[in-house]
C-alpha cells in the first residue's frame, strides 16, 4: 500500500519536473541588436520600448502587437542581465529625460550597456499552451555608441584600402571647411622617413579634430576609427592614433607608414574584433535605425555615403551567408527590420515616401538577405513622437504641417516640412534650396504616457512570433 503511494507521489514529482524542464526549454531568450549610426535614435528607441512594454502595454497604445491586442501579455519587467561585465542601460535616467517638464532627449551613449526585459505571456498555440499557463520571453537589448558600429567594415579592409576610401570622403566637395587643414598637413607629411612619434601624434590629433568637425556639422557616417570620437577607455592610446595615408611604393619596417599601418592592424585585432566578439554576435534579430532626414538635410553626397555605409555595415553581418563575421562569430540573425526613424517630423501623407526611399537605398542588401533565408521588412517609425501632425487651411488649400518645439526655438511652432523624395535624387535633381527637416524636443508625456508611431508594428515584426 505504502509502496504504491510512494510510487504515485514519485511519478507526480517526476511529471512535474519533466513539465518544468519542458516549460523552461519553451521559454525563450531573444537577443535584439538595435543598430544604427550615431544619432539614429537607438537610445531613445530602447528607452521607449521599455517604457511602452512596462507601463503602457495596452491595446489602445500597441494595437498591432498581437500579444497585447489579444490580451495575452501578463506583465513585463526589467530583470537582472546575464552579462555581468557590461554596465546596465540606465533606463531610469533616460526615461526621466523624456518624462520631465519640459521633456528632453536622453543623453548620448558613451559606452556599451545592456538591459534584459522579461515578458510573461499566455500562449494560445502549439505545445506551449498545454505545458503551462504562462511563459516567459527574455528580451536582451544592447546599447552602444553608433560610432563604434562604423568600425565594423574596417575588418574587411587593408590599411591601404581604408586610406583610399577615407580620403575620398574627406575630399567630398562641401566638406573642405572641415578637412582642408588636415589634407594640407598630410600633403607635407613624408611617410618614408623613420618613425617620428611627435609628428604622428600631431597629425593624429589634427585628423581627430577633423572627424569631430565632420560629426558636428554633417551626417556623414564613415568617421573612422570610431574610438577617435568616443574613445571609451582608450583615450590617448597609440592604438587609436592613426590617420589615412596614400601609399607611394615600398616602405621600410621602421618608416612612418609602417607604424601607421601597424596601428591600424592592431586596432582591428585588439579593439574591433574583441568588441564584436564579446558583445556583438549571437544576435537573433536586428533592427537597423536609419536617420534619412538628417542625410537629406545634409545633401546628395551624404545620402550617397549613407547608402554606402549601410551597405558596408549590414553586409558585415551577412546573416546566414559566409561573410567575415559569419566565419568569425557565426551570427544567426533570422529577421531584420530596416526602419526610417523620426518620421514624425514629416507631414503624415508623405511619411510613406521615406519607406520607399529607404527601400530603394537598401534594395541590394534586402535581396541578399532574403536570398540567405532572412525575413526582411522596411518601415517608417518614430519611437518617441516629437511633433503632432496638423492641417492648416491657407487660401482654400489644405497644408499638412507638423506642430512641435524645434531644438533651436523656445516656443512651439507650426511648420510646413519639405516633402521627402520617394527615390534617390541625383545631384542635378536635388532641390536648389535643399531640405530642411527640423529636429524637435520630445512631446510632453500626457498623464505619464509617451506617444510613438508604429512601435507596435516594430515589436510585432521583431518578436511577435516568439510570443505566440
Ligand atoms: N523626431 C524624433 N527624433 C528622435 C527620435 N529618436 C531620436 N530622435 C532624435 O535623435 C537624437 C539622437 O537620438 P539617440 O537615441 O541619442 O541616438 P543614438 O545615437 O542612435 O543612440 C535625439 O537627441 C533626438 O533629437 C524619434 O523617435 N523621433
Ligand atoms: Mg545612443
Amino acid at each position: 500500500m505504502s509502496v504504491k503511494r510512494v510510487t504515485h507521489k514519485a511519478l507526480e514529482k517526476l511529471q512535474s519536473k519533466a513539465q518544468k524542464t519542458l516549460q523552461r526549454s519553451l521559454d525563450q531568450h531573444v537577443k535584439l541588436a538595435v543598430t544604427g549610426f550615431s544619432g539614429s535614435g537607438k537610445t531613445a528607441f530602447i528607452t521607449a520600448l521599455v517604457k511602452h512594454l512596462t507601463t503602457q502595454a495596452n491595446s489602445q497604445n500597441l494595437p498591432f502587437f498581437d500579444v497585447i491586442r489579444e490580451q495575452r501579455l501578463i506583465a513585463c519587467k526589467q530583470v537582472p542581465q546575464k552579462a555581468l561585465d557590461i554596465p546596465t542601460f540606465d533606463y531610469t535616467t533616460a526615461s526621466a529625460h523624456l518624462m520631465q517638464t519640459p521633456p528632453s532627449w536622453p543623453p548620448s551613449t558613451e559606452r556599451i550597456n545592456t538591459l534584459t526585459l522579461a515578458l510573461k505571456f499566455q500562449s494560445r498555440s502549439g505545445l506551449r499552451q498545454h505545458i503551462a499557463n504562462d511563459h516567459t520571453l527574455h528580451l536582451e537589448l544592447i546599447d552602444y555608441p553608433g560610432e563604434w558600429l562604423m568600425d565594423l567594415p574596417l575588418l574587411n579592409m587593408t590599411y591601404e584600402q581604408w586610406s583610399r576610401a577615407q580620403l575620398d570622403i574627406l575630399s567630398t566637395p562641401g566638406y573642405d571647411t572641415y578637412c582642408a587643414a588636415f589634407l594640407s598637413a598630410l600633403n607635407q607629411f613624408d611617410a618614408s622617413v623613420a618613425i617620428n612619434m611627435a609628428e604622428l601624434d600631431e597629425l593624429s590629433a589634427l585628423y581627430q579634430s577633423t572627424l569631430i568637425q565632420l560629426k558636428t556639422h554633417t551626417k556623414v557616417a564613415q568617421l573612422q576609427p570610431g574610438r577617435m570620437l568616443i574613445p571609451g577607455d582608450l583615450a590617448g592610446a597609440p592604438i587609436i592614433q592613426f590617420f589615412p595615408l596614400l601609399t607611394h611604393g615600398q616602405y621600410h619596417d621602421e618608416s612612418q607608414y609602417k607604424q601607421l599601418e601597424n596601428r591600424f592592424e592592431a586596432y582591428k585585432k585588439q579593439v574591433i574584433m574583441p568588441f564584436y566578439k564579446d558583445h556583438f554576435c549571437a544576435f537573433d534579430r536586428q533592427l537597423v535605425l536609419v536617420d534619412i532626414l538628417g542625410a537629406l538635410n545634409d545633401g546628395p553626397a551624404t545620402l550617397a555615403q549613407t547608402k554606402l555605409a549601410l551597405k558596408e555595415t549590414v553586409g558585415m553581418f551577412q546573416h546566414g551567408k559566409s561573410g567575415l563575421l559569419q566565419r568569425l562569430f557565426k551570427p544567426k540573425i533570422d529577421k531584420v527590420l530596416f526602419a526610417v526613424n523620426k518620421c514624425d517630423a514629416v507631414a503624415l501623407p508623405e511619411q510613406d515616401n521615406l519607406t520607399r526611399l529607404l527601400h530603394e537605398l537598401l534594395c541590394e542588401q534586402e535581396n541578399e538577405l532574403k536570398f540567405s533565408g532572412v525575413t526582411v521588412d522596411t518601415m517608417t517609425i518614430s519611437s518617441v513622437k516629437s511633433c503632432q501632425s496638423k492641417q492648416v487651411n491657407e487660401s482654400g488649400k489644405t497644408l499638412h504641417c507638423v506642430y512641435g518645439r524645434p531644438l533651436s526655438e523656445p516656443e512651439y511652432i507650426t511648420y510646413l516640412p519639405p516633402e521627402p523624395p520617394e527615390h534617390v535624387l541625383s545631384a542635378s535633381q536635388w532641390p536648389q534650396e535643399g531640405f530642411n527637416f527640423l529636429s524637435f524636443y520630445p512631446l510632453p508625456a500626457h498623464q505619464g504616457q509617451l506617444e510613438h508611431i508604429r512601435l507596435d508594428h516594430t515589436l510585432q515584426f521583431l518578436i511577435g512570433d516568439k510570443l505566440t
